[in-house]
């Protein structure tokens, strides 16, 4: 469908004369405008044309690897020569040496820096990739850095250790590493043997469900298990639970689980440890055999078998809504766009900002050189991990954590909706990730927006008059640039915003759809959630999403500066009669050592990252603030077993750290199944180095408990599931920042017997634009592979 509408100003930009009134005049005239329905061909698109262009002043220097680098560097590593003895991955066992991924390794910032900022040539481009290396006499997963990339006489590969904390390098032990295709295909013969000989079982308990092998004809279940699936790497277990199938399983899970015992790469030593059902464990198969025979295992509730009520179509059956069937506003660039790209570098500039992006499979979008006005406020900004820990009386919900960079998250943002993930007319772009000696492209797969922000950035009435209740009124527009990517990591559906505002602050935003991990319904188990469906329980949990900000505040030595707002007990003489009283006042200071910390008490605290070197024309250090937003929380649970030391990033607000090479990440994707002996342990970072006039990362979290709700069927709303925090100036300018913005209006009514009315546009009208969208919103991106 093409949908036209011709927006037109009767006023020419400029001309607003004396005689208009202010409240409303551009609502009138946008009345008229949108009541003139069209076609004009000669108007600009005021949705679909393309973003102006730029060029980056450098070229990005943390791209991903290219497709061509990728195939060169699989090559490299399946040449005989490297020693590396590989199986292809779709031929391998567990006893085989294959790959499992390879990425771009981050260029460390100590050769980024000079340069970006200097003459030096770019540095060289590293892959890294990690190899399950089952065939060894110890097997493990080893991760290589591959490079100087392209491949060539000078290329190496090398073990990938130094990014790593936890005394073993890149290696990660066999039943810790992964629980991929053939880890899972080793351990199916002993769940289908077991769930073959109790099929009459779990037949009558669930409706008719079976399991005899993901394969066969019969089964009628699809499983899942819980992670961690391993403390240390000394042992696996694979906590199998069963589901019906079909798009919605997440919220249909039955009540067995069978709990098995997965070490080593030898199958025929894996071991059944027992059943758990109705809250209760039985080791073997004559012990649950028993109880049923007994009737002691009845489901006292079905599990409902048509989940179309769990999928987001339209439900018609509740009700209509008047006038819903309008189609809902929608944000227009009635000016055209106002921000520039550089594709091919992955660089934006929006009215001051100008930045780079890259794409990690694990981490997703990732930002670098964040600069306002030519000067860098932030080196690097991204996202290091997503987990999540549940709770519950069953072997799956209370063991569950989530990293979610295990799970490739970078991998899984995908293709976004028009006009609905984001607004119509953004501009898309394509994320590009590699399987094999393949590379897969999700097209418009993040999405560039501006958009209106429905508040004036700033404004103020000054003074009265009769006719308009002021003397002077002055309100400048408020809009803002959003980069978006939404990652549906299993059921969950992570929507990423990072929105650059006018007034040089930056946003940052994280919201959680998609469908909750559930359990079956207990009724005696409220305190982990409520019943939200027939038979299914929405299962209490954490959502911890850790960040790494590197600032480089007017360069790159600065310091944490806390200033705390304190009730202070004083006396001032010209107060007699009140003796010692309380007031306000700050106690500044700066945070000396590198730690791990909480947002104070009553927010009563401000944290800010300046440079005491680099004052702004009052003499005050030049910083950028961190500003609490929402549901910025930390884990609840500090011990865990299934979270001990493997999650230390989630377990405070924020965190300073000295800047290192070495300290890249604050998590490792293979980290989830070592709670007790981890490959990355955050909490290493904090050894007591000073950070007072240091190059400092700070470290934050946001979150959300989530406090399941029967709202959370079909799927979680993404208005409360969400999480942000801010940086804005703090004294880092003169003054604000908006001064210059000329999409503002000024008005001075005059002192004359009329109160005439003066009326300043600066030149910035309505305009004139089509809204074209020639089939647009009509469609998504697809998954292309080369
Ligand atoms: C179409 O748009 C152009 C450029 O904005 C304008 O000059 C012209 O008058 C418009 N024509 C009509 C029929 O509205
Ligand atoms: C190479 O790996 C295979 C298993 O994939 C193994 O059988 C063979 O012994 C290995 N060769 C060497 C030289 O290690
Ligand atoms: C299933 O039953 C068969 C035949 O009775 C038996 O050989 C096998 O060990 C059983 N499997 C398990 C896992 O109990
Ligand atoms: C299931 O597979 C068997 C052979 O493996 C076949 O004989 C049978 O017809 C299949 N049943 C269905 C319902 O497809
Ligand atoms: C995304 O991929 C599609 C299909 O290959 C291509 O037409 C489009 O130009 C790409 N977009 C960008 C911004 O590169
Ligand atoms: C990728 O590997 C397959 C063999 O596994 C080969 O047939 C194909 O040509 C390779 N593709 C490229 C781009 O090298
Ligand atoms: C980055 O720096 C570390 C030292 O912290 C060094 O070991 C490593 O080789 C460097 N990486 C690259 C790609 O040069
Ligand atoms: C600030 O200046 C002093 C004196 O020149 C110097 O010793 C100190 O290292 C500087 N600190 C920073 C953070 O640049
Ligand atoms: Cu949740």
């Amino acid at each position: 469908m093409k949908i036209h509408v011709l927006i037109h100003s009767a006023l020419s930009a400029g001309a607003l004369s004396s005689v208009l009134p202010p409240i409303g005049y551009e609502r009138r005239l946008l009345h008229e405008v949108f009541g003139k329905r069209g076609v004009n061909a000669s108007s600009p698109s005021c949705l679909t044309d393309a973003a102006p262009i730029t060029n980056a002043p450098k070229s990005n220097v943390w791209a991903p690897i290219s497709a061509a680098d990728n195939v060169a560097v699989w090559n490299l590593l399946h040449d005989p020569e490297s020693g590396l003895n590989l199986t292809h991955p779709d031929k391998a066992v567990l006893t085989d040496n294959y790959v499992w991924w390879v990425d771009v390794l981050p260029v460390n910032k100590s050769d980024a820096i000079p340069y970006l900022d200097g003459e030096a040539a770019m540095p060289p481009k590293y892959a890294r990739a990690i190899i399950f290396e089952g065939g060894k006499a110890v097997p493990d997963s080893q991760e290589y850095m591959i490079g100087p990339l392209p491949v060539g006489p000078k290329t190496s590969i090398e073990k990938l250790d130094y990014i790593y904390n936890g005394g073993s390098g890149g290696s990660v032990p066999f039943n810790a590493r992964y629980f991929d295709g053939p880890r899972n295909k080793a351990s199916d013969p002993l769940l289908t043997s077991v769930m073959s000989n109790i099929s009459d079982i779990t037949a009558a308990l669930f409706q008719g469900g079976v399991y005899f092998g993901s394969s066969d004809n019969r089964t009628n279940l699809v499983t899942s298990w819980g992670v961690p699936m391993s403390f240390d790497g000394t042992k696996a277990f694979r906590n199998v639970m069963f589901k019906f199938p079909g798009p919605a399983n997440y919220l249909t899970p039955l009540d067995f689980f069978i709990l098995l015992d997965v070490t080593g790469t030898d199958a025929s030593h894996y071991t059944m440890k027992g059943f758990v059902t109705g809250e209760k464990y039985y080791p073997t198969v004559d012990a649950l055999r028993a109880a049923f025979v007994a009737g002691e295992l009845a489901m006292e509730y079905d599990q409902t078998l048509d989940a179309s009520w769990a999928l987001l179509d339209h439900k018609p059956e509740l009700g209509v809504r008047d006038l819903e069937d309008r189609l809902a506003p929608s944000t227009l660039e009635i000016g055209g766009k106002r921000y520039r790209v550089d594709s091919q570098n992955q660089y934006i500039e929006y009215m001051g900002w100008s930045f780079y992006l890259s794409f990690s499979r694990t981490l997703g979008i990732m930002f670098y050189d964040i600069k306002f006005k030519g000067e860098r406020i932030l080196y690097e900004l991204s996202m290091q991990e997503a987990m999540a820990q549940y709770g519950g009386n069953q072997p799956k919900a209370a063991g569950t954590v989530y990293h979610d960079t295990y799970y490739q998250l970078g991998t899984e943002m995908s293709s976004l909706v028009e006009g609905f993930d984001c607004p119509w007319g953004s501009t898309f772009w394509n994320l590009s990730h590699h399987t094999n000696n393949q590379t897969t492209t999700i097209t418009n797969s993040l999405c560039i927006f501006e958009t209106d922000m429905n508040f004036p950035v700033s404004r103020h009435r000054y003074g009265a008059s009769n006719t308009y209740g002021f003397s002077k009124l002055g309100t400048v527009k408020g809009s803002a640039l959003t980069i978006r990517a939404i990652a549906t990591v299993g059921n969950y559906d992570y929507m990423f915003d990072y929105v650059f505002h006018l007034d040089a602050s930056l946003e940052i935003a994280v919201r959680a759809s998609g469908y909750l991990q559930s359990s079956f319904y207990y009724p005696n188990q409220g305190k982990w959630g409520p019943r939200i469906q027939q038979a299914t329980q929405g299962s209490l949990h954490d959502h911890i999403i850790t960040f790494k900000a590197d600032f480089d505040v007017a360069g790159p030595k600065n310091a944490l500066q806390v200033s705390e707002l304190k009730a202070v007990k004083q006396s001032q003489p010209w107060f007699p009669e009140l003796g010692e009283f309380e007031q306000l006042e700050l106690d500044t200071y700066n945070m000396q050592t590198e730690q791990q910390f909480n947002w104070a008490s009553n927010n009563q605290a401000m944290y800010t990252v300046i440079n005491p070197n680099s004052t702004n024309k009052w003499g005050t250090p030049r910083g950028y603030r961190i500003v609490p937003g929402k549901s910025d929380i930390h884990l609840s649970t500090l011990n865990s077993p299934f979270s001990k030391r493997n999650s230390e990033f989630a377990k405070s607000h924020l965190a300073v750290s000295r800047q290192h090479d070495h300290e890249v990440f604050a998590n490792s994707v293979q980290n989830l199944n070592l709670p007790s002996k981890p490959q990355q342990d955050f909490s290493k970072f904090f050894d007591g180095e000073a950070v007072d006039g240091e190059d400092l990362v700070l470290w934050f979290n946001l979150g959300m408990h989530h406090f399941t709700r029967s709202e959370d069927v079909p799927v979680t709303l993404y208005t409360e599931a969400h999480t942000s925090i801010s940086f804005a100036p703090q004294n880092f300018f003169d003054r604000a920042q908006d001064g210059d913005l000329l999409n503002r209006r000024w008005f001075e009514v005059n002192d004359d017997e009329e109160e005439s009315l003066e009326v300043e546009t600066y030149g910035v009208g309505l305009g004139t634009c089509v809204v074209g969208l020639e089939g647009r919103g009509e469609g998504v991106g697809k998954v292309l592979v080369e």
